[in-house]
């Protein structure tokens, strides 16, 4: 197994509103992609052993992609997608962002994090079916899961996976569980990320 990455000596990079902001893609790129209050800057603070990712209760904090840059390896918080309460001309600058993202941009390994109480949204499934037909690379990420027992897990699983076969019955991907709080996933995450 590769060493893991010094997480810790990660630098902010970049708070990014327009695409034609983004640093020139010289670098290996994580996206971290999921609905708003998903736990997307907690997972990078855990990752980090620092808080640097300012997390929020209240859902749709973050409009703006940030880039960070640990040894080398870029790590970009995309905005949170299905925040209800946001403006339609703001869904629509964020959805704008996330687009150009894609279009301009290819990740070399994207984080689809998924509430692991929940089941994939739709906005969810729109986004992994666009992964597999794009061929990126990605692995879905069930966040909080000090939040849920071990059979309501199992259930879960068996539905999340069923969801995503759906869509395509050869996606190759990794499905972890997350906790901020125990610790769960995140050695095993930083040592996914650490072989990009
Ligand atoms: N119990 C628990 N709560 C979490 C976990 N990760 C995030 N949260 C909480 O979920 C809320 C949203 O987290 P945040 O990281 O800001 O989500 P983001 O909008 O996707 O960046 C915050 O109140 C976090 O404390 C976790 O692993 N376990
Ligand atoms: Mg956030």
């Amino acid at each position: 197994m590769k060493d893991l990455l010094k997480f810790s000596s990660v630098v902010f990079e970049k708070c990014v509103g327009f695409i034609n902001d983004m640093p020139t893609q010289t670098l290996p790129e994580i996206v971290i992609s999921g609905r708003s209050n998903v736990g997307k800057s907690s997972l990078l603070n855990a990752i980090f052993g620092k808080k640097l990712a300012k997390t929020s209760k209240q859902a749709g904090k973050t409009r703006t992609m940030n880039v960070y840059n640990a040894c080398g390896v870029r790590l970009i918080d995309l905005p949170g997608y299905g925040f209800a309460l946001a403006s339609p001309d703001e869904k629509k600058r964020w959805s704008k962002l996330v687009e150009e993202y894609f279009e301009t941009r290819t990740p070399d390994l994207v984080l689809q994090l998924i509430d692991s109480r929940r089941l994939a949204s739709e906005n969810d499934l729109q986004m992994i079916k666009f992964l597999c037909s794009q061929k990126i690379k990605f692995a879905v990420v069930c966040t909080k899961s000090d939040k849920l027992g071990t059979k309501e897990r199992e259930i879960n699983k068996n539905i999340l996976k069923q969801q995503i076969y759906k869509l395509n019955e050869d996606s190759e991907h990794k499905i972890l569980y997350t906790s901020t709080n125990s610790g769960e996933g995140i050695k095993n995450l930083k040592s996914i990320i650490s072989s990009i």
